[in-house]
C-alpha cells in the first residue's frame, strides 16, 4: 500500500498521558507542536480530511494529552498539547511540559511540524522549542497557520518575515484549515520527509 496524497484510512489509536504508555507501533511518527490555539488540531482534521477526528478547542488549552492517529497503517501522527496557555494551573502545565519534553527527547518522532500563526512572529517559547529540537537532533519544519486571515500581499510579506525570524533557511509552508490551502503540499512534504529522505540519506 502506498501513502497517496489523500490519506485513505485514518484511525484514532489512543491518548497518552505518560510516555510509558506510548505504543510501540514500529511506524514512522510525526508530531504537531505549537502554541495553544495556533491551530494544531484543526490542521490535523484538514490533513486527515475529517471534520471531527481531532477535537478542536472551544477554549484554548483543550488538548492535554498526546493524541495518536494512524494513517493508512503506515504513519503515526501525534497531536501535542499546546504550550504557553497561562490560565492553566502551574502544576498541570509542568506535567504537560514533562510529557512533551519526554516525547521530543525520546526521539519517538522523526519529524515535528512546528505551527506558527502567520500573523505573529515566533514567540520566545517557539524559538525555545526549535532550539530544543535542534539540540536533541529532531528534524522540524515550520508551518504557517491561519493564512486565510491575511490578504495576498500581507501574507507574502509575513511569510518572508517569518522565514527571516527563523534564521532564513526554512520557508514556512502556508496553510489554512478554513480554506484548506496548503494541505496537499503539506501531505506531500510529510511523505517526502518520512519515507523518501531517510532512505536517500542512507545511500
Ligand atoms: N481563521 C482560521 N481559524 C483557525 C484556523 N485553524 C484553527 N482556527 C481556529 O483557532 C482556534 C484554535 O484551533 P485548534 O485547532 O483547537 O488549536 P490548537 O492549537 O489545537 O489548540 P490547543 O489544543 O489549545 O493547543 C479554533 O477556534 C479554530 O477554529 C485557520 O486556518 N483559520
Ligand atoms: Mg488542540
Amino acid at each position: 500500500m502506498s501513502l497517496t496524497m489523500h490519506w485513505q484510512k485514518v484511525e484514532f489509536v489512543q491518548s497518552v498521558a505518560q510516555m510509558e504508555q506510548f505504543p510501540n507501533q514500529n511506524l514512522p511518527c510525526i508530531g504537531v507542536a505549537g502554541h495553544s490555539n495556533v491551530g494544531k488540531s484543526s490542521l490535523l482534521n484538514s490533513l486527515f480530511q475529517r471534520k471531527k477526528m481531532v477535537k478542536v478547542a472551544k477554549a484554548p488549552g483543550c488538548t492535554r494529552l498526546l493524541n495518536l492517529f494512524r494513517v493508512d497503517e503506515r504513519l503515526l501522527v501525534t497531536d501535542l498539547p499546546g504550550y504557553g496557555y497561562a490560565r492553566v494551573a502551574k502544576s498541570q502545565r509542568k506535567q504537560w511540559a514533562n510529557l512533551v519534553d519526554q516525547f521530543f527527547s525520546s526521539r519517538t518522532a522523526m519529524l515535528i511540524l512546528v505551527l506558527l500563526d502567520v500573523r505573529h512572529g515566533p514567540k520566545d517559547s517557539d524559538l525555545q522549542l526549535i532550539e530544543f529540537l535542534n539540540e536533541v537532533g529532531v528534524r522540524w519544519i515550520p508551518i504557517a497557520t491561519k493564512t486565510d486571515k491575511l490578504g495576498t500581499n500581507q501574507l507574502a510579506k509575513r511569510l518572508k518575515e517569518m522565514q527571516e525570524d527563523l534564521g532564513g533557511y526554512l520557508k514556512p509552508i502556508p496553510t489554512s484549515s478554513h480554506n484548506k490551502k496548503g494541505m496537499d503540499i503539506l501531505r506531500e512534504t510529510i511523505i517526502h520527509e518520512c519515507f523518501v529522505k531517510p532512505y536517500a540519506e542512507e545511500l
